[in-house]
């Protein structure tokens, strides 16, 4: 049965590259997708064609584009090598992205996912004047059921002048259900949200859209494109048991209930073989609530330890993509896809105690912690949602390799390149080597137990050497630093290509 069931829609199908051209040079445009999932497929690629033929023949077309975080090559890679992405914002992860923004070709505003969608709303990015969405089914009554991400589509279509629905039959239909459409309004106008438990339904289970302002129905059938996760090792199977072993003893000093509370996991590969050490783990009635459905959390609810998890979008392997749309309609009794200015929202992660679990690039001595720059100056994927957990975490953990790059690296440094979660958002760091609990420590010593518990042993004498020199220089000052070294560790690594003295 056709995906378009509503006659109003049905009469603006067109072609990707007839829709492509609906869009204008300096417009801004609100795209779906989110982790590689629910991203439009067919449009961006024709848009890209049209801005490279364009710009060949010499004439400007560059456009701004807003998501709901990272997308895909077909997306963020194939615009991003036109040359004419002007603006991105707020996550993305794609390496020819990554090379525009590093290069000076694009510009990137990297901003909490929480809050891209609202600034838009508010108007602080100027018109929105395009939206370009995947949605799985167009309804015979004109509602739209969405695809496997819902990240900031709520605002988009709220926003939008004109709106491109790209009608996604790979998608599995029976979708339609999963999702929670609630959105928020302009300050004063908002009401405390409703959602009382990570799996709370409040809204609607499809989207409401003016369909005067729809210019273009287009047509595509392809699958979301993740790549597969690493197989576990021993490192990440290291990290993963540390944190279990953590959150074991918070249960057993009565900081937490036995079924834990919601768990908020990031992206990636660490992050998710946290949540294959679960499965094997003594935790039952699991839940979550957090931004990304990755392969773990699946596995968790098919051995009936997750009960319910509330996120914004999939995160999935090709393997357990074709795994959801097969078994859709079990998995929407446990999951539930919201937009992202509530599965992010401060105010409900607080509310709901969320245990929060994200990679990191560095963390210093003190505790700060830089997620997004290499270096200091080039740009890796962005905050994304990881400094709206952190910061309003019951627990905020965040979990790394010890070293990077063969070693050369240490992932613990005196002072990071770059600050992403400070010292006062940042309560426990989790390395194969053990954890630093720093809940309740000053600088001094929260800088012995980093030290201690999670730094290298190939570093640890050089950094308790910095300590120690630290102590001595700030002669009992709060923060124990030698100033004129903080950063000597990136400098000699961008010097020689390690940072072993
Ligand atoms: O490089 O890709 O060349 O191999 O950084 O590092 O160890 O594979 O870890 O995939 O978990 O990513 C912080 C980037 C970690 C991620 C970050 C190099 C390393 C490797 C990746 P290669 P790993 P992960 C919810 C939460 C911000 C957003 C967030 C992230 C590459 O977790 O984007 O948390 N977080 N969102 O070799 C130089 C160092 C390094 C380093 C690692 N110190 N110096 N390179 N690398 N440490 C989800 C969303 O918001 C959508």
């Amino acid at each position: 049965m056709s995906r378009i069931r509503s006659d109003k829609y049905r009469s603006k199908v067109m072609s990707a590259d007839e829709a492509a051209k609906i869009i204008n040079n300096g417009d801004n445009i609100g795209l779906s997708g989110f982790t590689g999932s629910g991203y439009p497929k067919v449009v961006p690629v024709a848009l890209a064609r049209r801005i490279s033929e364009t710009r060949e023949r010499g004439d400007e077309l560059r456009v701004s584009l807003f998501t709901g975080a990272s997308t895909a090559p077909e997306l963020d890679g194939e615009l991003a090598a036109t040359g004419g992405v002007a603006m991105r914002m707020p996550y993305q992860s794609d390496p020819q992205m990554r090379d525009a923004i590093n290069k000076g070709i694009s510009e990137y505003y990297d901003v909490h996912l929480s809050h891209s969608g609202p600034q838009v709303r508010a108007g602080f990015w100027g018109n929105l004047d395009v939206a370009i969405i995947e949605v799985s089914i167009i309804k015979e009554d004109g509602t739209v059921v969405p695809s496997s991400s819902v990240g900031n589509n709520n605002v988009w279509l709220e926003k939008a002048d004109k709106i491109i629905l790209e009608v996604n039959s790979w998608q599995s239909e029976d979708l339609e259900g999963m999702h929670d459409i609630y959105s928020m309004h302009l300050p004063p106008n908002n009401n405390p949200i409703p959602l009382l438990e990570a799996g709370s339904r409040i809204g609607t289970t499809f989207y409401d859209i003016d369909p005067e302002r729809v210019v273009a129905v287009v047509e595509s059938d392809q699958p979301d494109r993740n790549s597969p996760f690493k197989p576990l090792d021993d490192q990440s199977k290291a990290i993963a048991g540390n944190f279990l072993d953590f959150l074991a003893n918070e249960v057993k000093q009565g900081r937490m209930p036995d079924n834990l509370l919601p768990l908020q996991s990031g992206v990636g590969n660490i992050a998710n073989a946290v949540l294959a050490g679960l499965l094997d783990g003594p935790f039952e009635k699991l839940t979550s609530y957090t931004e990304v459905i990755q392969d773990g959390m699946v596995d968790l609810i098919d051995a009936g330890k997750l009960t319910v998890a509330s996120a914004t979008a999939f995160s999935l392997s090709p393997e357990a993509a074709e795994r959801m749309n097969d078994k859709a309609a079990f998995y929407r009794e446990h999951i539930v896809l919201r937009p992202q200015e509530i599965s992010n929202n401060p105010e409900v992660i607080r509310r709901l105690g969320v245990v929060s679990c994200n990679g990191l690039i560095e963390a210093d001595l003190f505790g700060n912690v830089n997620s997004t720059h290499i270096m200091g100056t080039r740009m890796q994927n962005g905050i994304g949602g990881s400094g709206d957990f952190t910061r309003n975490a019951y627990i905020s953990c965040f979990v790394s390799p010890s070293v990077a790059k063969g070693g050369d690296i240490s992932c613990i440094v005196p002072m990071v390149s770059h600050v992403d979660h400070t010292e006062h958002d940042a309560m426990v760091i989790i390395t194969e080597q053990g954890v630093a609990d720093l809940r309740g420590l000053s600088p001094k010593q929260r800088a012995q137990q980093v030290i201690d518990n999670c730094a290298h042993p190939d570093y640890k004498p050089m950094l308790q050497d910095y300590l120690e020199r630290g102590l001595k220089e700030a002669k009992g000052k709060h923060t124990p630093h030698v100033m004129s070294e903080a950063l000597s560790w990136h400098t000699r690594m961008l010097e020689t290509g390690s940072m072993k003295a």
